[in-house]
C-alpha cells in the first residue's frame, strides 16, 4: 500500500492510496501528517486506519499517470546519511583528492557513529515533476538517489519513499567543511512519488535503487544498487538522528548514496532525473539552473 498526494481540480493537495492493483481511494487529509496524526489518536498503524477508510469507499476513476502528484509529505526538516556505502566513501575520496588512508571518509564509514547532516528544510524540497536546481557556482554537480525513511517524533519508521540529495562534488571535494554548501540551496531536495507503508514492506533491506539520466532524449546514464549493501542499520541511523534531538512528525531521514556517476560527469540544465525503488515509483526531476540566483563577485 502506497500513499500519494495530488493536486484537486480545485487546485488543493489530496491525500490518497494507491493499492497493489494500481487502485487509487481518495483518503479524508490533505497531507500525511494529518493521517499519521489520526492513526496515533487512534492507537491503530497507518494501514489498517487507511484499510478501514477504504474498505468503505470507491476506487477513483483516474490512472495515476493522469494525476498530478505533489509531495506525498510536507517534511520540516530533511536529514540525510553519508558514506554509508562502500560507493560513497569511494566516491567521496576521489573528489576531494584524498592520498591518505585514512581520510575522513574512511573514518567515517568505519566509525560507530553514523555521519548524519540536515539535508532540507520544506521550502526547500519538492515533489515530482518538478525542477531540481543546480548551483551557478559548480562545475561538478549529480543527483545521489536515496531510500528515504519516513518517521514520526519518536523515530518510529512509518514509511519508505525516495529521495535525491544533489550534491555538488567539487563544494565538497574542495573542502569537507563546505558541506551545508555542497548540499544545501533552492531545490535540492527532491522526494516522492510515494510513500510505501512500512508494514506493506517485506525486507526494507532488499531494495533495488536505479538512476537513470535522460540528456536531449536520450538515456546517458543508468546504473542500479541494492540497500542489501547498505553499511549500517536504518534503526542505527534513526538513533542518532533522535539522540538529544528535536525530531518532528514527516521527518525525512535519507540513507545515502551507493550510485554515483563516474567521475566526468556532471548535470546540465535540461537533463531528466529518474531514480526508481522497487514498489515506491520513479521520482523523476527536470534540471534547471536557477535564474534568479545572480552572482556578484
Ligand atoms: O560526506 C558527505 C555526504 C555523502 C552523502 O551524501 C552520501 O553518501 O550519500
Ligand atoms: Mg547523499
Amino acid at each position: 500500500m502506497r500513499i500519494i498526494c495530488y493536486k484537486s481540480e480545485q487546485k488543493s493537495d489530496q491525500l490518497a492510496a494507491l493499492t497493489d492493483s494500481d487502485q487509487i481511494y481518495v483518503l479524508p487529509y490533505n497531507s500525511f501528517l494529518q493521517l499519521m496524526k489520526e492513526a496515533e489518536v487512534k492507537k491503530q498503524g497507518c494501514l489498517s486506519l487507511v484499510q478501514e477508510i477504504i474498505e468503505n469507499s470507491l476506487p477513483i476513476e483516474e490512472k495515476l499517470e493522469e494525476l498530478q502528484l505533489t509531495l506525498p509529505i510536507r517534511p520540516d526538516e530533511v536529514w540525510a546519511s553519508g558514506v554509508t556505502y562502500l560507493k560513497s566513501r569511494e566516491a567521496r575520496n576521489l573528489e576531494s583528492k584524498s592520498t591518505s588512508n585514512q581520510s575522513v571518509y574512511d573514518k567515517v564509514y568505519e566509525a560507530k557513529r553514523p555521519e548524519l547532516f540536515l539535508k532540507s528544510t520544506l521550502h526547500r524540497t519538492i515533489g515530482t515533476d518538478t525542477p531540481v536546481y543546480i548551483r551557478t557556482d559548480s562545475n561538478w554537480q549529480i543527483p545521489e538517489p536515496e531510500l528515504g525513511l519516513v518517521l514520526n517524533s519518536k523515530g518510529d519508521i512509518l514509511g519508505y519513499t525516495i529521495g535525491n540529495d544533489m550534491s555538488s562534488r567539487d563544494i565538497e571535494g574542495e573542502n569537507p567543511l563546505y558541506l551545508p554548501q555542497a548540499k544545501i540551496w533552492k531545490n535540492s531536495c527532491s522526494i516522492g512519488p510515494s510513500i510505501r507503508l512500512a508494514e506493506t514492506v517485506e525486507n526494507p533491506y532488499n531494495l533495488v535503487i536505479t538512476c537513470r539520466i535522460y540528456r536531449d532524449g536520450e538515456k546517458i546514464f543508468e546504473d542500479s544498487a541494492n540497500t542489501s549493501q547498505l553499511k549500517r542499520k536504518y534503526d542505527e541511523l534513526v538513533s542518532y538522528l533522535c539522540r538529544d534531538n528535536v525530531v518532528f512528525d514527516g521527518t525525512i531521514l535519507l540513507t545515502g548514496t551507493c550510485v554515483v556517476p563516474d567521475e566526468d560527469f556532471t548535470l546540465v540544465n535540461g537533463d531528466v532525473i529518474e531514480i526508481e525503488i522497487s514498489g515506491i515509483g520513479v521520482l523523476r526531476n527536470p534540471v534547471k539552473i536557477n535564474n534568479s540566483v545572480k552572482i556578484t563577485n
